[in-house]
């Protein structure tokens, strides 16, 4: 992602820059080996940690959640699953530090309890739910979802929630709600980088309402089958999965329904670069690199080939019909 400068520069990440820390060190090291002659060892030394970083690994010491085996269309993936290790130190959560390993540094000190979100707008229901209500609302259920940032990298997470349509028939919305607006905690006390210029605090995030009504969207608890760790949202998050990961607001205080497309963080940040809609489509280029290729994080390593990023990120059965007659290179 860009990061901003002052309050109109940016600076931004260029593809390089997008290397995991451990990939960089090993490249490091690599390069050491090289130097020094020992190009086989080295070789042989990668594809042994490369074979090392198969299987989902254990996932930390947080309250168990698990979840149901999900009924949801699109809802599995057979794809090999991401170690919790790289899905829990490579985030990106501007509000703890930009670079990908400081939430996971600094989240520590966000406080999740109490915890409350307030449900508001045009609705017939508006409620504050506690955070143990909200959990209680609807059966949590596990989901293998893939998430695709927008600068390159994607992950396979089992996600635990349950679908965000199950809280938004419960608080009716009215008729004349379009919008569903999500804001996050932005707390300069627990989260060392609100006061920072980089975004405009809190960071928003909002879907129209046959997106966010989507079985797919996904109100997010836990992963890996426990509860969520800070640097992941916790204790609520969105995860849309056939939207670019920024769409998928951390950590939410507030779920509010308007007549009125809302302005979003990026969005507001830089306008040509982060569209609303924001859906993955490897057709619509970053004004700044291509989305057509990913790199999937544990996995595609250094002389690894990238993948094809996929239409909707492989959604498009079950979302594609959202988007009919709309030119999405207009509306990215
Ligand atoms: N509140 C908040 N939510 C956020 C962000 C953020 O900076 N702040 N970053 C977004 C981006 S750019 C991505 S790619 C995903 C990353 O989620 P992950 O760290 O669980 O992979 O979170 C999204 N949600
Ligand atoms: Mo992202």
């Amino acid at each position: 992602m860009l990061i901003k400068t002052g309050n109109s520069g940016f600076t931004h990440s260029i593809p390089s820059d997008i290397t995991p820390q451990g990939v960089y060190q090993q490249r490091r090291e690599l390069m050491k080996l090289l130097a020094g002659g020992a190009a086989g060892a080295a070789l042989a030394s990668w594809a042994g940690r490369e074979a090392l970083a198969q299987g989902a690994g254990k996932p930390g010491k947080l309250a168990a959640l698990p979840g149901a085996k999900s009924a949801v269309a699109g809802a599995v993936t057979m794809e090999k699953v991401t170690d919790y290790k790289d899905a829990s130190t490579y985030n990106n959560f501007y509000e703890f530090g930009t670079d990908k390993g400081d939430p996971a540094k600094n989240a520590h000190t966000l406080v999740t309890k109490p915890w409350t979100v307030a449900v508001e707008g045009l609705v017939k229901q508006p409620r504050t739910y506690a955070i143990e209500d909200l959990i209680k609302l609807s059966a949590q259920e596990e989901r293998i979802y893939r998430l695709r940032c927008v600068e390159g990298w994607s992950m396979v997470i089992p996600w635990v929630g349950y679908s965000l349509a199950d809280l938004i028939k419960k608080v009716e919305p009215l008729g004349n709600a379009k919008y569903v607006e999500f804001i996050t905690q932005a707390d300069p006390k627990t989260m060392p980088f609100v006061g920072s210029r980089v975004l405009d605090w809190p960071y928003v995030e909002a879907l129209r309402m046959d997106e966010a009504m989507n079985p797919l969207t996904l109100l997010t608890f836990g992963m890996y089958g426990e509860v969520l760790p800070n640097q992941s949202g916790a204790p609520v998050r969105l995860v849309v999965p056939w939207k670019y990961g920024f769409k998928s607001g951390k950590s939410i205080v507030k779920i509010r329904f308007t007549d009125k497309e809302p302005r979003t963080a990026w969005n507001k940040a830089a306008a040509n670069e982060y569209g609303f809609y924001s859906n993955v489509n490897p057709a619509v280029d970053h004004p700044r690199w291509s989305q057509a290729t990913e790199r999937r994080i544990g996995e595609d390593g250094l002389f690894a080939k990238k993948r094809k990023t996929l239409m909707f990120n492989g959604y498009e059965a079950q979302v594609g019909q959202l988007y009919a007659g709309m030119d999405l290179k207009k509306f990215f």
